[in-house]
């Protein structure tokens, strides 16, 4: 029996809604609390109402339930922050401060702290980007993450804290819907696919930008989360890679399935955010140091996604 308790901060997003029942499937239910704003549905077990923004709230439920691990996926992402830069700033490291300091005074064991590719600005080689390029990230969701690289790096150094980190690529997956970031439309796009819609395309067709299938997103994560402590070299957070392409080239497989499907393109503010991020990263580091490797590419994640929804 896991002697593990598991708190998930932000439980209810796109990748918390599947990593919590990876979790609930490994631990236990039992050994894992939900968290979020609001409840979704009366059906999630062990779910708490909890706004991370405050302190107290958060250490309560750690010491109420006897928590050991934690995974903080509360943020404000990348297109949705430039709407309110400040407040995005504010929840995004207030959040993360609170978490960080309650792992701290309680001594969690583990906490995961999710990264993106957003840390990465227009100084880079976008080909090949590789774990210590240049960080001048051009939004202030970019900008909050590599602070809290950085935050995260000092909490091991000058505490010895356990937080490990996974720079995301865009996220698809046919469970849950992505809110405010660049790369949503890779999961949209399947959406109206299979309702036979025309689909409006918010970037240029040649936008390659890096992407992950969800099985893998979750794969990492928890990968990560198991390796040894002393197969961890980098305490900021890993480069990881899945699959790179470009809304033509997603339109083209889902063609395969839809002959008739028809996308077309109307880019806006959100160009500019997906021009100044990597296309192909460089995940190295995590391939020597805890065996990274993806299993699905745009092939397989159209076939899977495409089944799924219908
Ligand atoms: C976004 O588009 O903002 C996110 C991300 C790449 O971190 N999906």
């Amino acid at each position: 029996m896991s002697k593990e308790v598991i708190l998930i901060v932000g439980a209810n997003g796109q990748l918390g809604t599947v990593l919590s029942q990876k979790l609930q499937q490994i631990y236990g239910n039992s050994h894992v609390i939900t968290s979020d704003l609001f409840k979704k549905n009366d059906s999630e077990p062990n779910f708490i109402t909890l706004d991370a923004t405050d302190f107290k709230a958060v250490e309560d439920v750690v010491l109420k339930n006897k928590i050991t691990q934690i995974y903080h996926l509360a943020a404000i992402l990348s297109a949705k922050g430039e709407q309110n830069p400040l407040a995005t700033w504010s929840l995004n490291m207030k959040t993360l401060f609170n978490v960080l300091e309650v792992s701290r005074l309680h001594k969690i064991q583990k906490v995961f702290f999710p990264s993106s590719i957003a840390v990465f600005g227009h100084n880079i080689d976008k080909e090949n980007t590789l774990q210590y390029s240049n960080l001048t990230p051009t939004t202030v969701y970019g900008m909050s993450k590599v602070a809290g690289e950085n935050w995260i790096h000092y909490y091991y150094q000058k505490y010895g804290l356990d937080v490990r980190s996974l720079r995301y690529p865009g996220v698809i997956g046919y469970q849950s819907l992505p809110g405010g970031g660049t790369t949503d439309y890779a999961v949209d796009i399947y959406h109206k696919a299979i309702i036979n819609e025309v689909f409006e395309c918010f970037l240029a067709p040649k936008t390659t930008l890096p992407m992950m299938y969800m099985d893998d997103v979750i794969r990492a994560t928890i990968e990560l989360m198991e390796a040894p402590k002393e197969n961890i070299s980098v305490r900021t957070s890993y480069n990881i890679a899945g699959i790179s392409f470009s809304p033509e080239e997603i339109a083209q497989s889902i063609k395969e399935f839809y002959p008739d499907f028809k996308i077309k393109y109307n880019p806006d503010f959100r160009q500019a955010i997906a021009d100044s991020w990597p296309k192909i990263i460089n995940d190295s580091e995590a391939r020597k140091d805890w065996n990274w490797k993806p299993a699905f590419d745009l092939k397989l994640m159209t076939k899977t996604m495409i089944k799924n929804l219908k």
